[in-house]
């Protein structure tokens, strides 16, 4: 948009007068970011509703993503990006005498996601946006977020993210669009005159769903969609409700939209989360179609006009529910419906993991949803019925929907799906080959991959500006828009006064980091260390554990040669566990007692470091990360899905280490071997492991005496105040399988963080390297992802441009 310095001033001056009846000098932090933020919404308020109506007026086809999670982050600063006016408003903020940087600190980070699937889906609503597609988000206004991580003792506490404290400057409570959903009571299906079968409702239980509009503004194009967040509020009562039983109703109710499940990766089999699940699904497919009526298309068409995308099983009651409403609401005959839904519909897959394959006791979804039960229900016996006549019982067995008194959501939403993909190469491959085998064989053409993303605009030229005006300086800014105009940056790889640049701004960004695990830790770093980063939820398949064996070996190597030639090192790590998952949080407890132990001994000359950030998110990933050297990708391979952070790590600059698993092949195949480190077991030998059951790790710690050193210090006292920790660990490796092989990779690993150690000496080598990275990020922009999941799966495509 257009706005001069002066006209901001002017607004903003006049907004806090409107606001607070005070001047600006009278302000605290916290009003001028209230301020500031309401003026934004102003700003971008013309545009959300154009974009709305000429939605409307062109009839053009919508996506919903529907998610339960949308891992935001802080929104001001990606505002004022994507309108265009940052640098504007930083300008005449400073006028004002305002410090844009201190009062962005004032906005709470909206948690409400677990890790990589929360924050891919806020990537996606940014990049839809920035697309001109017209997609906007689905999913619940969590009063709580994702729990705050405290140590005390080196252990994980968790506290509550009481997030909304202060209200939430962005969004919209929009009670002319609530609806209400069903929960419990009997349902009986009866005859009409006409002969059709209707369903009787008898004794629910009314929730009403409240949404919360807020605007996702695209990146300077006028675009802006919505994400609507829903809340669970009581219905209005009538006279005769007594207090109390009002009051026990209310408490039901609302815990609905209460807390996230502080569980990824994981399934967590609780009514409540159940509750949570069909809640936000009824509550946007409703609304969804409420608003495809006002377009007076017939109800045939649904598929030309809508597109909802199931991310993850938690939405996948999208299926039935729609076949709720077309069927009942609608009278549309079953074979017609069945055709709208999957058309509808689409699913993506995120975890390999066997625990986190969700499945309802059938007592529980009856008992709870009872009609959407029936037609799951009957949804099976079609499937089943019609996949018999054409394959092996034995394949119809393991793939219909309910088996051993459960309902497999998975399954539900492959059979409800046209679509179903991976989110990288390797991924889909396994789901078609293994994990999915069956369904691949009953529908080889819903299985498709999209290899995931990430937003340029949050982690490059928000979290790094620096390096994005060396970029621009360099090679234009139409890589903002094109990402894979990064490319051009290769030009440069043998330019020394680049690569000297690069060097210069790496240096910088660390030297900020460690100002501020300074003030937040008492730490001091050396920004000429290697900053080595692995940040991601805390998993034993993700295997920071590996990592923490590595650096315990090196600090032996110090202890016994205290001039060994090793190169400073900073390791830090970011990361929260489940409450509920004791061994992750074992870990935990077991890298802060070494970052005790290490960052406390004088004798190694401050070679070693270890910074275990408190409370990882969003955004201290936005300072971390422009401050890597080292990605730390070394998930046992198979397991890791995709990874993203491995994509924003190689977009500022920071080397791979990896294994070949997730889209970490896909950045090896664009960067080439000679850009990133490979090391460790492949994932055919992982499967030819499980396939012959040969591994035995006990052998590697009696075989190799640095891992038998490294292993025994867990359990001899070497380690501070984690005997319990260690014990645990130690037994889970040598006597327990050590499930994620994690002795096999710790000869390939060391000799991995060798090569580092070596290659980091010669830094015009080494920034060479840096540099191909950052050249070839651009394919990973989630831009890209939307654009493909738009064209290939949704079949939407926008005209907004066209009046
Ligand atoms: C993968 N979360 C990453 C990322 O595709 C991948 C599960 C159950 C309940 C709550 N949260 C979850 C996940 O499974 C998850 O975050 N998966 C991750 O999705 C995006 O890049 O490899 O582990």
């Amino acid at each position: 948009m257009d706005l001069s310095k002066r006209k901001f001033k002017d607004d903003y001056k006049k907004m806090m007068t409107e606001v607070y009846s005070m001047d600006i000098s009278e302000a605290e932090p916290t009003e001028q970011f209230f301020v500031l933020g309401n003026l934004v919404r102003t700003y971008s308020s013309k545009n959300w509703s154009h974009t709305n109506q000429v939605y409307v007026e062109n009839k053009q086809k919508q996506t919903y993503y529907f998610s339960m999670e949308f891992l935001l982050g802080r929104m001001l600063k990606s505002n004022l990006l994507n309108l265009g006016i940052l640098n504007t408003v930083r300008d005449g903020l400073y006028d004002l005498g305002i410090d844009l940087e201190t009062i962005v600190q004032m906005e709470p980070d909206p948690g409400l996601g677990n890790g990589g699937l929360g924050r891919l889906a806020a990537c996606f609503i940014d990049s839809m946006a920035t697309s001109e597609i017209p997609g906007h988000g689905n999913g619940i206004r969590f009063k709580y977020g994702l729990f705050k991580q405290k140590f005390v003792n080196g252990y994980q506490v968790e506290l509550p993210e009481n997030w909304l404290q202060n209200g939430n400057v962005w969004e919209t409570r929009k009670m002319h669009a609530a609806v209400t959903v069903r929960l419990y009571g009997k349902v009986w299906l009866e005859k009409t005159a006409s002969g059709v079968l209707e369903p009787h409702y008898e004794g629910a239980q009314k929730v009403l769903a409240v949404p919360y509009d807020t605007a996702v503004i695209g990146y300077k194009n006028d675009v802006v969609n919505t994400l609507r967040l829903w809340s669970a509020e009581v219905p209005a009562q009538d006279e005769s409700t007594d207090y109390w039983s009002f009051i026990h109703q209310r408490n039901q109710i609302e815990s609905i939209s209460e807390v996230l499940y502080p569980d990824d990766s994981n399934y967590e089999g609780r009514l409540l989360r159940l509750k949570q699940e069909y809640f936000f699904v009824s509550a946007g497919v409703q609304s969804i179609i409420r608003h495809y009526k006002k377009m007076r298309v017939p109800m045939l068409h649904l598929a030309e006009k809508v597109a909802i995308h199931i991310n993850d099983t938690h939405p996948a009651l999208s299926v039935p529910e729609l076949m709720r409403i077309l069927l009942d609401e609608e009278k549309m005959d079953w074979e017609h419906a069945w055709n709208v839904t999957v058309n509808v519909m689409s699913y993506t897959n995120h975890t390999i993991m066997s625990e986190a394959l969700e499945k309802w006791p059938i007592d529980m979804i009856s008992t709870l949803l009872p009609r959407i039960y029936q037609i799951i229900c009957e949804i099976d016996r079609r499937f089943t019925m019609k996949m018999s006549t054409l394959f092996d019982p034995s394949i119809v067995e393991r793939t219909r929907i309910i088996e051993c008194g459960h309902v497999k959501m998975a399954h539900l939403a492959i059979i409800g799906s046209h679509s179903i993909n991976g989110v990288a190469q390797l991924h889909t491959t396994i789901l078609k080959e293994k994990v999915l085998h069956d369904f691949y064989l009953i529908y080889p053409s819903k299985f498709n991959n999209k290899t995931n993303g990430i937003t340029q605009r949050r982690w490059l030229m928000l979290a790094n500006e620096p390096l994005c005006n060396l970029i621009n300086r360099k090679i234009g800014n139409d890589w903002e828009t094109t990402p894979t105009e990064l490319k051009m940056l290769k030009a440069f790889r043998d330019d020394e006064k680049t690569l000297i640049e690069l060097a210069k701004i790496k240096h910088q960004n660390k030297e900020r980091f460690a100002k501020h695990i300074q003030k937040t830790m008492g730490l001091v770093l050396n920004p000429d260390a290697i900053f080595d980063v692995q940040i991601k939820r805390l998993h034993a398949y993700k295997r920071q554990l590996l990592n923490l064996l590595h650096i315990l070996s090196l600090y032996f190597q110090l202890k016994d040669h205290p001039e060994a030639d090793l190169h400073p090192r900073v390791f830090i790590f970011g990361a929260k566990a489940a409450p509920s998952y004791t061994y992750a949080k074992q870990i935990i407890k077991l890298i802060n007692s070494v970052a005790d132990l290490i960052n406390q001994d004088t004798t190694i000359k401050e070679k070693l470091k270890i910074v275990f950030v408190e409370n990882y998110g969003v955004s201290l990933a936005e300072k971390i990360i422009p401050a890597a050297d080292i990605s730390e990708q070394i998930s046992l391979a198979s397991k890791e899905a995709s990874g993203t952070s491995n994509m924003k790590l190689m977009l500022n600059g920071a080397i791979t280490l990896a294994t070949l698993d997730g889209a970490n092949v896909e950045i090896r195949d664009r960067v080439g071997s000679n850009n990133i480190i490979i090391f460790g077991l492949r994932e055919e030998e992982v499967y030819q492991y499980y396939h012959d059951g040969s591994y035995h790790s006990k052998s590697y710690y009696d075989r190799n005496p640095v891992l038998r050193r490294v292993l025994n210090a867990l359990i001899d006292g070497t380690i501070p105040d984690a005997e319990a920790e260690g014990r645990s660990v130690f037994d889970s490796l040598v006597y327990y399988g050590d499930e994620y092989f994690v002795l096999r990779d710790f000869d390939a690993y060391s000799a991995a963080q060798k090569q580092i150690d070596q290659l980091y000496r010669d830094t015009l080598k080494w920034q060479r390297m840096a540099l191909i990275n950052i050249a070839g990020a651009g394919t990973f922009s989630s831009d890209y992802t939307v654009q493909q999941y738009a064209s290939q799966i949704w079949d939407v495509f926008s005209r907004i441009r066209d009046i």
